[in-house]
């Protein structure tokens, strides 16, 4: 019997390589003499894709079986990043590929890196869900992921003169392999216009909304494979266009302009990722663009739902909603309207369905991250809405009268309504008014939200209040992104850690092996060597694999605190200059991340690393012993070259304001140590992997509040510490501003006068820190050992743990393994 392998199914090198070839000629219309890479990953995607869609719709059926409960993670933002290499691993097809690409004349890691990643994220909160999603998927758990298809992601970052320039992102200008339209789950998004009561033929009272405009929600999909299993959960972004029924009223009455007006408006919703995180501005399109997409995802659901069930009474049990901060909280009242009004169901029933679903994730204790709308914007646009939130605040508050009878000050606390002065929606109370669920993202964080923003609703609803400390996939963020060390570690304990990241702790029985750890250093070397061409052929900075490679990267932000970072190198500088001779460990000083564009003080302290980067790198009595490189643009990619390369992790924000962070989780599992304050996930990390293996400096939560009680004076710190004050004062001097003193003025100003973010304050036990990080590098065996033990010891913080702890307290959600039918 002869068999014939199905050119998009084979996996034999042969059926591959022709797969890849007829793509290429039949899809992309090139054939190899004029195909360039971009052409080649292209045909390589499709091949890929092609190999996927029978995972991807046998799950999709699966779920549609009543008894399957499907995870639904509602977020503004998914930073998923490129999904070529992660799909060849997960579906364990890495090497047939890189043979069958061989074969054709071609590199694998080229088309690879020829993959422009969709940017769909500011930074932790989008890549936390693309991270859950990845996890959801692995786990086997039914998840959809609803969220924004913005044309425009976060911008690309250049720097030119030391400053960052922003270029609009174009994702999709060569298209996207990976998305399929689905135009048959078309919906429709009303805004603005009145409501209006009724009766209806049964003589209810009803009320009906009458919009001013309508737009519609298209639905483009991308599978979300697990790692080795046949689910291929969906992640289903939404894009806004015209309204064709809409368009023809106007076009009728012989508006040609104005039919076209209305499409152009229509299609601006989606269009671009607002590329600020924390401080949130205020702006109507982000309202908009909030209520488009989560209504477009509770209108799908309800759609899903109904091919399979009469009625919605069990929508809560077939559906958990997960609220990826208070960005799709307006779903609470959202799937409200939409039980009310147009499933006529009564308010008790509705609201009982509606708690069950959702569930709220808080990220931010920053009170000018808070997501507040003034009335007046809410209310012109969401007018149904705002009539529901107030009904939804009348119950509540009633029953908070019955609890604290007389008291004012807790109703005026708890009110959705801020009504101090402009009255204003407060996001983050309809959230916890409306799940059944409300989790902080570290253990501190989470007891910092029952303390601090939400108090008096924890004191009224002590149940609804958890945990989940964040996690990160160890396929990305080991497997892609590290395969070197990842083959070391499954040399030496097989590869079910891929799966099961506790595992890593068989490694500790290695840390006494002298070969290991020399093996371990070489992969570590190795790894920098790559970064140090990188940054040579990117920046044409040379720096050695021989130095300590200390490394903050992610987004630029005055409580993540980079100008501490700056003025520590400063003061080694200093140091170096006072005493050439000065025993010495060489460092390479890496930063990378985005300002948002209106974040003037994030620019500045930009520009000052890049300068201090030009005098400290080209100063010949630096000798090479020390480096700066700021890396332009840093993105998940970049990220994927960046945490295996790192010695250092600087996670060094003042207590209290780092509500979780990734990005540690990722260096330490790279084998990175941490310098970090305790502060979010650090403290976990730090209990993890083992005091001794972490080092801990600065002032704790409660010593800032102590602190900030008794009056903070950074002008103590400035004059009674000559280091910092000498170091102040060379950028002050316009030393590093080719003379110019008004440069930095802003910047030092701010840490003189007020310093918000205790930079003073933990400057000296940075320092002493940094010391001790210096002396244990000096002892590379030792630094080893403790560069295993941390790796060994971080399984807690694969993102799979935390998916498990979702699906156990929150979702109520079982894993569905799919069988291949066809
Ligand atoms: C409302 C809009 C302007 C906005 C957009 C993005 C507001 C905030 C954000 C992003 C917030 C964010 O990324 N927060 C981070 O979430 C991570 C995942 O939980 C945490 O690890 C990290 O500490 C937190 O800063």
């Amino acid at each position: 019997q002869i068999q014939i392998e199905d050119d998009r199914t084979g996996l034999s090198i042969e059926t591959l390589r022709r797969a890849m070839a007829d793509n290429l000629f039949y899809i992309l219309g090139k054939y190899p003499a004029i195909a360039n890479n971009k052409d080649y990953y292209m045909a390589l995607a499709y091949t890929v894709r092609d190999r996927l869609l029978h995972r991807w719709l046998n799950t999709y059926e699966a779920y549609m079986k009543p008894e399957v409960k499907i995870v639904c993670y509602l977020s503004a933002e998914f930073l998923v990043g490129p999904h070529l290499a992660n799909n060849l691993i997960n579906l364990g097809i890495y090497d047939q590929i890189r043979q069958a690409v061989q074969e054709s004349g071609l590199n694998l890691q080229e088309l690879i890196n020829t993959e422009e990643e969709p940017g769909l994220g500011n930074g932790g909160l989008g890549r936390l869900a693309a991270c859950y999603m990845e996890s959801l998927a692995t786990l086997e758990v039914p998840a959809i992921g609803y969220g924004i298809r913005y044309e425009f992601g976060i911008f690309d970052q250049e720097i030119r003169e030391g400053w960052q320039v922003e270029i609009t992102d174009k994702w999709l200008q060569d298209g996207n392999p990976w998305e399929i339209i689905r135009p048959e789950s078309e919906v429709y998004i009303n805004f603005g216009g009145r409501t209006e009561p009724y009766q209806d033929d049964q003589g209810n009272y009803r009320v009906r909304w009458i919009p001013e405009y309508v737009v519609k929600g298209i639905a483009y999909d991308t599978p979300i494979l697990g790692y080795k299993v046949n689910t291929a959960n969906t992640l289903r972004l939404w894009k806004g266009e015209a309204c064709e029924s809409f368009n023809f009223q106007r076009f009728n009455v012989g508006d040609y302009y104005g039919a076209v007006d209305t499409k152009v408006y229509s299609e601006n919703l989606t269009k671009v990722l607002y590329p600020n995180d924390e401080p949130v501005q205020g702006k109507e399109l982000r309202l908009q663009q909030q209520y488009f997409f989560v209504s477009c995802a509770l209108q799908d659901m309800i759609r899903i739902h109904l091919t399979e069930s009469e009625n919605l009474d069990n929508f809560g049990d077939k559906f958990a909603a997960q609220l990826n901060d208070t960005h799709p909280s307006i779903g609470v009242a959202e799937l409200m309207r939409l039980l009310i009004d147009v499933h006529h169901y009564s308010w008790d029933q509705a609201w009982d369905i509606t708690q069950k679903t959702f569930a709220y994730t808080n990220h931010t204790l920053l009170p000018e991250a808070l997501e507040k709308w003034p009335l007046s914007i809410f209310g012109r646009l969401l007018p149904r809405h705002l009539e529901i939130i107030y009904e939804i605040n009348r119950r509540f508050l009633d029953q908070v009268r019955m609890k604290y009878p007389g008291n004012n000050e807790k109703l005026s606390c708890l009110s959705l309504i801020d009504d101090r002065g402009e009255k204003y929606i407060r996001m983050a109370n309809l959230a916890t008014v409306g799940s059944h669920k409300v989790n902080g993202v570290a253990a501190l964080h989470s007891e910092l939200v029952k303390k601090t923003i939400l108090r008096d609703f924890y004191e009224f609803w002590p149940e609804k209040f958890t945990n989940v400390t964040n996690g990160v996939t160890p396929r990305r963020w080991m497997v892609v992104s590290n395969p070197r060390l990842s083959e070391l570690i499954t040399s030496r304990i097989g590869d079910n850690w891929i799966k099961n990241l506790d595992e890593l702790r068989r490694l500790e029985q290695f840390v006494d092996d002298g070969h290991f750890r020399y093996q371990w250093r070489e992969v570590k070397w190795g790894v920098k060597q790559d970064l140090a061409n990188y940054i040579e052929d990117k920046l044409g900075i040379k720096v050695s694999p021989d130095t300590l490679f200390d490394v903050q990267v992610k987004r630029i932000h005055e409580y993540k605190r980079q100008h501490l970072n700056v003025l520590q190198i400063i003061t080694l500088y200093n140091r170096i200059k006072h005493n050439p001779n000065l025993d010495f460990t060489p460092r390479t000083c890496i930063f990378g991340g985005k300002a948002a564009p209106g974040y003037y003080m994030a620019k500045l302290i930009i520009k000052l690393i890049n300068s201090v980067a030009e005098v400290v790198n080209k100063d010949p009595d630096v000798r090479d012993r020390l480096k700066v490189v700021f890396l332009p643009d840093y993105n998940v990619t970049l990220g994927q070259r960046v945490y295996p390369a790192a010695d250092l992790s600087e996670q060094i924000s003042t207590a209290g304001k780092e509500a979780s962070g990734t990005g540690n989780m990722k260096f330490s599992l790279n084998g990175a140590l941490t310098i970090g304050t305790y502060d979010g996930a650090n403290i976990e990390i730090r209990q993890e992997v083992g005091e001794e293996n972490f080092f801990l400096f600065g002032l704790k939560t409660e010593d800032i509040d102590q602190l900030r009680a008794k009056g903070y004076n950074p002008w103590d710190y400035y004059y009674n510490n000559p280091e910092l004050k000498s170091t102040l004062d060379l950028i002050s001097s316009g030393f590093f501003s080719h003379g110019d003193c008004e440069l930095f003025r802003p910047l030092v100003d701010s840490l003189l006068h007020s310093d918000p973010f205790f930079l003073f304050a933990d400057y000296q036990s940075y320092l002493e820190c940094q010391d001790r990080v210096s002396q244990a590098y000096k002892d590379q065996e030792y630094w080893t050992k403790m560069s295993i033990l941390n790796v060994a010891r971080m399984g807690k913080f694969s993102s799979d743990r935390s998916i498990k702890e979702y699906c156990e307290n929150i979702w109520y959600a079982k894993p569905v393994p799919i069988e291949m039918k066809d």
